[in-house]
Parts: C-alpha cells; sequence; structure tokens
C-alpha cells in the first residue's frame, strides 16, 4: 500500500511539505514543560478535522454488547472524571531519518507531546453495556472520513478486548483543564496510554465490540512493520523507549545545530516507554562513543515522560550530544533502527550537533 520510498538525497517531496505544515510537531525547546502547553502539543491528522456539535454528539456504543448504548456528552461528563498525565508519540516519529524515506508526514523526532487528558475510563462503560461471549476486540470509530491506500473509510482502529479493559483508558473530553479543541478530537477522543498516537482516536463517535479482528485499513494496511509489503509483519502498539534532549544554547536559524558558551551546564531532557517505566537515561557528549548516566526527575504517572539532567563542563571545540534510554524491561534505544515500510517506531538516538564558542554571549 506504500509509496515508493525516497531516497533522502533526492530531497522532500511537495506531498510530504503539505503533511509536515498541516501536521505540526512539538518545537524541542518546549521539553522545558512537564505538561506541553496546548498548541505546542504534537497533531497529526489523516484526512480533515470533522464538522461537530457537542450538543448532537452522541456516542454509540453497540456490536457484541447486552445492551447498546448511545450517549450524550452531558451523560458522559456525569460519569466518574479522572485527570491522567499521558505522553502521546506518533508511530512515524523518526520517519524522516530512514533511509530511503518511507513517504509519509515525515517527521524527525518532534513528534511527541504530554497532555493532562480529562475523561471518563471506558472499562466500565463497557460493563455497563455488557460484553457478550466471544468478543476478542473493540472497535473505535472517528467522524473523520478519507481515502488512503486508495480505499474510502472512516478512521478506525481496534484494540484487543484485554487492552480496552485497562483501567487507564480514556474517553477524554478535556485536555490541560479545558474543552478538546478541534484538532485534538473535540468533544470526544479515545486516549490509550502506552500505545503509539493512532490507537487515540479523534472525534470518537461508535464503539463496536467485535468477535473477529478488525481488518480496516488503519489496522491492517496500515501501522505494520515490516521490511516489503509480502511480509505480514507486526502490528505496532506500545511505544519504544526514546529520549530527547532539550536543546541547549541557542539555534542556528536554517540547521538548528547549536552554539553554546564554554563552562558549567545541565543538559537536560525528557524520556518515555510504553512498555515499562523508563529505569536508565545515559548522555553522550561524542556522538555515541562514551556514555555517562543522567540523573532522573521525579514521576509524575506511569503514562508521562521523566526528566532527566546531567551536568556538563564545556570547553571549546565540536560536540554531538545523544542520549539513550532504557526501560525497566531492558528495553533500549539503538544507534541505528532497521527499516521498515512504513517508516513507524524508528526510536534510534538523537544526535545534537553542538559547537562550544569561547566567545558565545
Ligand atoms: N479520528 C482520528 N483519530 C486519530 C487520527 C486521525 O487522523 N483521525 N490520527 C491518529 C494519530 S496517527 C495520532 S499520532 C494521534 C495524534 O493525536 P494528536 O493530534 O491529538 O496529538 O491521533 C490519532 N487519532
Ligand atoms: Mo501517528
Amino acid at each position: 500500500m506504500s509509496r515508493q520510498p525516497i531516497d533522502v538525497a533526492a530531497g522532500f517531496t511537495l506531498e510530504e511539505l503539505q503533511l509536515a505544515a498541516r501536521n505540526h510537531g512539538m518545537p524541542l525547546e518546549a521539553l522545558r514543560y512537564d505538561i506541553t502547553p496546548l498548541g505546542l502539543h504534537y497533531l497529526l491528522i489523516h484526512f480533515d478535522i470533522p464538522p461537530a456539535d457537542e450538543g448532537a454528539w452522541r456516542l454509540e456504543v453497540g456490536g457484541l454488547v447486552r445492551t447498546p448504548l448511545v450517549l450524550t456528552m452531558e451523560e458522559l461528563r456525569r460519569r466518574p472524571a479522572v485527570t491522567v498525565p499521558v505522553t502521546l508519540e506518533c508511530a512515524g516519529n523518526g520517519r524522516a531519518r530512514l533511509d530511503p524515506r518511507p513517504v509519509s508526514q515525515p517527521w524527525l523526532e518532534e513528534a511527541v507531546g504530554t497532555a493532562e487528558w480529562t475523561g471518563t475510563a471506558l472499562g466500565p462503560l463497557l460493563e455497563e453495556a455488557g460484553v457478550a461471549e466471544g468478543a476478542v476486540e473493540v472497535v473505535f470509530g472517528g467522524a473523520d472520513r478519507g481515502v488512503q491506500g486508495g480505499l474510502e473509510h472512516d478512521y478506525e482502529r481496534s484494540l484487543p478486548l484485554q487492552e480496552a479493559l485497562r483501567e487507564e483508558v480514556l474517553l477524554a473530553f478535556g485536555v490541560n483543564g479545558r474543552p478538546l479543541p478541534p484538532q485534538h478530537g473535540y468533544p470526544l477522543r479515545l486516549v490509550v496510554p502506552g500505545w503509539y498516537g493512532m490507537a487515540s482516536v479523534k472525534w470518537l463517535r461508535r464503539i463496536t465490540v467485535v468477535a473477529e479482528p478488525f481488518g480496516g485499513y488503519q489496522q491492517t494496511g496500515s501501522y505494520l512493520i515490516h521490511a516489503s509489503e509480502d511480509d505480514p509483519g507486526v502490528p505496532v502498539t506500545r511505544i519504544e523507549p526514546r529520549s530527547l534532549l532539550e536543546p541547549p544554547g541557542i539555534p542556528e536559524f536554517e540547521s538548528r545545530s547549536r552554539f553554546l558558551g564554554p563552562g558549567s551546564h545541565v543538559l537536560r531532557g525528557r524520556a518515555w516507554s510504553g512498555r515499562a517505566p523508563i529505569s536508565r537515561v545515559e548522555v553522550s557528549t561524542d556522538g555515541g562513543r562514551s556514555w555517562r548516566d543522567a540523573a532522573l526527575g521525579e514521576r509524575r504517572s506511569r503514562w508521562a515522560w521523566v526528566a532527566w539532567s546531567l551536568p556538563w563542563e564545556a570547553t571549546p571545540g565540536e560536540y554531538e550530544l545523544c542520549s539513550r534510554a532504557t526501560d525497566e524491561a531492558g528495553n533500549s534505544q539503538p544507534l541505528e533502527r532497521p527499516w521498515n515500510t512504513g517508516g513507524y517506531a524508528n526510536n534510534a538516538v538523537q544526535r545534537v550537533p553542538v559547537t562550544v564558542r569561547p566567545t558565545l554571549r
């Protein structure tokens, strides 16, 4: 289904530019915030933002349930609500670093953000509807429709029943203390902590419990990690460990490489993994030849990134800063990730060129 990948040396296409201008990343200096301010959080929308009116919105819960439900937003808001900080990351983050480059949204490493999502837990709602015998998955349908891979479809994704029933899976109607803005799924979205962003269906209007694995385009025609279209591949699920550096010093306009004065600095950043809590972050100033352990900050939530820091005595010269996260399950960031057709889950360590200049003001 994917287009022919492009030689990195051949440059970016207008289609990629068009996607990149619609779907923005988080400016990396926003790594300084525990909670990403709205508008700085990354954004990914396959089709168009659909029109939505909270008063007329209905969430239908059906399929293999004993009591199908139709809920208004008011009814959803009357249910017990929780607020949880969750780090979301697009599965395509890192795609533009692959060579050849799969043609899609060309993320470098900025497709991430951490927001405080407010909503009601999905599990109790499914229990009220009464999941019937033989159910294997839950399909979540958005109100947005388009064509991808030559197929016309609503944006729909499924979760295995056990994942859908996890207590942290939310039907969210608020973010950072406000109603959802249109671009993040107003008036209702799913939030699946720990999974790459594609699972967190926006503009949610249908929940369908099914007896067979869901075969929709966004489930089986996309989001598979495979080296060729003939290889069945592995579905993209949980977020692989990644860490990023809060860019030190000042940037150069076009290249965004960094300039820094000599002396004592503290290198800082964030790390996260959907597979297990982060246990270690190492930092290199020499492009990954030698590593030192960074200190980890306080953990706000299992589902949010953790801050890290490391003091650095900088002397004039050229450096390549890198950071590498490891989680409690032993997953770690590679220096290079094997290629896959969709350009998913490329969590290779970030490389930040820095010039330490004696004269920097
Ligand atoms: N309905 C719908 N939900 C969607 C999408 C979409 O295009 N339509 N994009 C998905 C993808 S690929 C990602 S990475 C996240 C992005 O969420 P955000 O834009 O709120 O950061 O939403 C997911 N949910
Ligand atoms: Mo995504």
